[in-house]
């Protein structure tokens, strides 16, 4: 007898666009990494960020996954940009940053859009892809306690069954108040091959991870448990920067503290807070910061094509 199931959300409202290597490597259930476009529109300048998104494509490859970038535009969501696509979201100013909240007012517009770490969730489980891998997720935010700024990407990993790779958070943030929050939500933590909580283009935040596994297997399984036991959740996995292509903690503390009081002074918050604090520190370290961005970029898209392939063995 056939049997119809009702989603409880009717997903089929939101149309999906594949490229055909993403659409066959979700049918095959071969390994697939969602990658975000904000990076792409906000993160990088033209042409680096062009160039960098490639490489990290690339790099998704050499992990031995399908990548697939994630993006809105005419009123869909491309899951798997086109060179073309990148090339196009890359070059044109004005791009907005979408988050998970903003995705249906810009999906209903038609717009173009380009998506966090929380909309790329969002977007990735929506499409059926269980892993995503960006640099630097966002956090709570230094002084959250009088701005109540916590980036949507926390809030997200709560509501999204997706596994999450990244170079820990972006050093702008609060990382200590970072780690409390995921803690409190109950989202797993793992550092990959190592004892600390990365700093994004830092090696360490200088906390110790919560918890450390090394065995690719051990944490294919671990991320399988964790959507077992009834979370419907992400998993945060986390993997440092390569020393050599790290940044000095303390060349780029200076730097912040003083970005983040111009931030204050310039009375910069919301959406745009994030992006003006990179680009303050990369003016004061002369372009250092961005070289370690693009660098962090793609050693930990490297890292989540590899895990991704390990999850999809172990699935199967
Ligand atoms: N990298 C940058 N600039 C950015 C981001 C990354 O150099 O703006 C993005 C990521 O897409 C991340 C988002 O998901 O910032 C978090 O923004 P917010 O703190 O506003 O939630
Ligand atoms: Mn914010």
């Amino acid at each position: 007898m056939a049997v119809t199931t009702m989603s409880a959300y009717p997903h089929e409202s939101i149309p999906l666009v594949f490229s055909a290597e993403v659409a066959d490597a979700i049918h095959e259930g071969l390994p697939v990494v969602a990658l975000e476009s904000n990076v792409i529109t906000h993160g990088l300048p033209y042409p680096e960020n062009a160039a960098t998104a490639r490489k990290v494509e690339e790099a998704v490859r050499a992990g031995g996954s399908v990548p697939a970038t994630i993006a809105i535009e005419s009123g869909k969501i491309v899951v798997g940009m086109t060179d073309a696509d990148i090339e196009r979201f890359a070059s044109t100013p004005g791009i907005p940053k979408v988050s998970s909240r903003d995705m249906p007012v810009v999906l209903a517009q038609g717009r173009m859009g380009a998506l966090t770490v929380a909309s790329s969730l969002v977007a990735a489980e929506l499409a059926g892809i269980p892993f995503f891998s960006s640099a630097g997720i966002g956090g709570v935010h230094r002084g959250a306690e009088t701005s109540m700024d916590v980036s949507s990407d926390l809030i997200q990993f709560t509501r999204s069954k997706v596994a999450v790779v990244s170079a820990g958070a972006k050093k702008i943030l609060d990382l200590g108040l970072t780690l409390e929050y995921l803690e409190t939500q109950c989202v797993p933590v793992v550092s990959y091959r190592s004892d600390d909580f990365p700093a994004f283009y830092c090696v360490s935040s200088g906390f110790r991870s919560p918890m450390r596994l090394d065995d690719d297997d051990v944490i294919a399984r671990a991320i399988e448990n964790h959507w077992a036991l009834g979370n419907h959740s992400s998993f945060l996995i986390t993997t440092p920067v390569r020393p050599e292509e790290a940044i000095d903690s303390d060349e780029v503390d200076a730097a912040i503290a003083e970005a983040t009081a111009a931030a204050e002074r310039d009375g910069v918050r919301g959406q745009a807070i994030t992006k003006y604090l990179m680009r303050a520190v990369d003016a004061a370290t002369q372009g250092r910061s961005s070289r370690a961005n693009m660098a962090v970029l793609i050693s930990t898209a490297e890292v989540g094509g590899r895990l991704a392939a390990a999850h999809a063995r172990y699935r199967r």
